[in-house]
């Protein structure tokens, strides 16, 4: 199913993950990849040297013109030191919505800078009253000449801090639904514009996450994205994409919980022996790893048919389901493993269990997940 080129770049990016990252990582300890969510300048000149922010963007934009498949290895490689993976970049859904959806214009002026880790981007839908329901919205657009007017409030949103370029959903026509919906590029320092404090989040602490604020913020309307209108449809297939990547985060925590597993269980001894010669212990081993490459294949094949322009819309829900849930098992049992040493924030396992939580929430829930996977089939 998959190229030469992708086992090639995965088997070289396998080669990294206990070599070249965790040297780029290393000023960030354990402890501060739970707390930190300001990328050094080493970090982002390193991966912007090697166009790892955005690896599957067309050359002429700051990317490789790598497959998306390598872009979800890459996602998985990353996340395996730091959850939110190359997300800090807030590249993921600002990224594949200008390609497809953006103006020549809009693609020149934002991409570049965004693969370059130069500016960091957000992707704000949700409100405080639409969350899976996200066509009930009530921030609006409202077009006065050649520019829209934005009032309202978005939140959970991943970057708001650290960002510089938020794509903003607002209804632009009332009453009609999600065909009243559109999609906006916001540059951060606009007048009315303001981000809330960071919130105090279980996990993926290296990244911040805040509320957006808007009062009568005039954007042009250059900055549209799409057609009046299309927002909602702009927003769904961009979450498609974004959902296997969060497959790829996922699965990056559960090659971390499956590692660490082994590597404790070897070492620590009661009885007179390593723990790893329990079979209760084994047995939990296996099952992760058994499921950490179902998961893998799945979230591949997702991947797989997006490159080949194929519908993926209900693989990229199963991949993430699945992925999350297997995260979430996988670190559960790797702090289990670690029994009591696993329980304090000093030996680091216990930040994979917290990080893996989210999987199963942002960008679109389990249960949206199975919405989208039964109605496919229904
Ligand atoms: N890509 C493009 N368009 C899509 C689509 C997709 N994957 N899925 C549905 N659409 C279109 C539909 O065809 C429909 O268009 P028409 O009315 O022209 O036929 C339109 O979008 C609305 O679809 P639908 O009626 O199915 O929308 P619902 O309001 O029932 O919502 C769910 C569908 C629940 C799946 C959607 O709201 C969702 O994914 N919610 C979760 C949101 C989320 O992930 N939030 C986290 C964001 S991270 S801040």
């Amino acid at each position: 199913m998959f190229s030469k080129d992708d086992l090639l770049f995965k088997k070289k990016l396998d080669s990294l993950i206990n070599k070249h990252l965790p040297e780029d990582w290393q000023e960030y300890p354990d402890e501060t990849l739970d707390n930190h969510w300001e990328l050094s300048k080493k970090i982002k000149k390193s991966l912007s040297e090697k166009k790892w922010i955005a690896p599957s963007w067309p050359i002429e934009y700051g990317g490789l013109d790598k497959s998306f498949t390598q872009s979800i290895i890459l996602s998985e490689t990353m996340s395996y030191r730091m959850a939110p993976g190359n997300d800090r970049f807030g590249v993921r859904m600002i990224g594949p919505t200008l390609l497809k959806y953006g103006t020549d214009f809009q693609k020149e002026k934002y991409l570049k800078r965004l693969a370059a880790g130069l500016n960091i981007g957000a992707f704000s839908l949700s409100e405080p009253q639409s969350g899976s329901d996200a066509s009930n919205m009530i921030t609006t657009a409202i077009k006065d000449g050649n520019n829209y007017i934005l009032n309202g409030t978005k939140n959970w949103v991943t970057n708001g801090i650290n960002s510089d370029l938020v794509l903003v959903f607002a209804v632009t026509k009332k009453g009609i639904g999600h065909k009243g919906i559109s999609c906006f590029i916001v540059e951060k320092g606009l007048s009315g514009f303001e981000c809330g404090k960071a919130e105090n989040k279980l996990g993926i602490r290296a990244s911040d996450t805040c509320e957006l604020y808007f009062d009568n913020v005039k954007i042009s309307k250059e900055n549209r994205i799409g057609q009046e209108g299309e927002g909602f449809k702009i927003a769904l297939s961009t979450l498609d994409g974004g959902r296997i990547g969060i497959a790829s985060q996922a699965l990056g925590i559960a090659t971390a919980s499956l590692n660490h597993s082994i590597k404790y269980s070897k070492e620590r001894e009661q009885f007179g022996k390593p723990i790893a010669n329990n079979q209760s212990i084994q047995f939990k081993i296996a099952d992760m790893a058994m499921e950490l490459e179902a998961a893998r294949l799945l979230t591949w094949k997702a991947a797989w048919l997006k490159d080949h322009h194929k519908n993926f819309s209900a693989l990229a829900s199963m991949a993430k389901v699945y992925a999350s849930e297997v995260a979430m098992r996988a670190s559960t049992q790797c702090v289990q493993i670690h029994g009591g040493y696993g329980y304090i924030r000093e030996t680091g396992v216990e930040r994979l269990m917290r990080d893996a939580k989210i999987t199963q929430i942002y960008e679109g829930t389990s249960e949206i997940q199975r919405v989208v996977i039964a109605r496919s089939l229904l």
